[in-house]
């Protein structure tokens, strides 16, 4: 098994960056994106000290790209996966006729009940192909899968955005566009 040697801080990171910036009492701005000096001073300031040249490591070769750097390299935020209030700014794009979601079946009765809702967080994240959904339910437990009708729903006026780093988000999703997925999860 290959491990990352960043991982610590690239959670760390993804903490700063999506969920509790005023942790080390950074700002984000209005799209979510922090100055990398202010960042790394205040990372360090707090105890957390990441090299300039980590942090671009981490961007380099995190494992789903979460994060994205500005054109010339003096900003960095998390591409998707915000608690924190932003405004990523993305376009409204057409979604494939069909999406996923993994999930657990704890949560299934009431997603089928009540539809996805974005919970804690900032969009509902839906994938384009099954074994990253399976990836992502399998956070929490045996994966269960949900097909998203995602072609219906935009359609019908849903809008979606597609992250910088191939993640589909939207709104919520109602369950008249929600059917439990049966294939054995690959
Ligand atoms: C569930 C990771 C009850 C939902 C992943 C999920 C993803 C409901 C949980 C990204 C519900 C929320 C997001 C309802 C939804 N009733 N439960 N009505 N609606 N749920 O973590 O999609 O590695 O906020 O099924 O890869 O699991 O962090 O969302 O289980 O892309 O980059 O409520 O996070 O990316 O959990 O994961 P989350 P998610 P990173």
């Amino acid at each position: 098994m290959s491990s990352d040697p960043h991982k610590h801080n690239s959670k760390f990171l993804s903490l700063i960056l999506r969920h509790q910036p005023e942790k080390i009492g950074l700002q984000l701005d209005p799209q979510g994106w922090a100055s990398i000096t202010e960042l790394l001073d205040k990372c360090a300031a707090a105890g957390k000290k990441i090299s300039r040249e980590e942090l671009l490591e981490i961007v380099r070769t995190n494992d789903k790209q979460r994060f994205a750097l500005n054109a010339d390299q003096s900003a960095i935020r998390a591409s998707q996966g915000h608690s924190v209030e932003v405004s990523l700014d993305l376009p409204a794009v057409e979604p494939p006729d069909i999406l996923y979601h993994g999930t657990v079946q704890r949560f299934m009765e009431p997603i089928l009940t009540g539809g996805l809702q974005k919970m804690d967080r900032m969009h509902v994240h839906l994938s384009a192909d099954l074994h990253t959904a399976t990836q992502v339910g399998s956070r929490r437990g045996k994966p269960v899968i949900l097909l998203v009708r995602s072609g219906d729903m935009h359609r019908q006026g849903h809008v979606f955005h597609l992250s910088d780093n191939g993640v589909w988000l939207t709104d919520a999703v109602p369950p008249q566009f929600l059917e439990p997925f049966n294939a054995t999860p690959c």
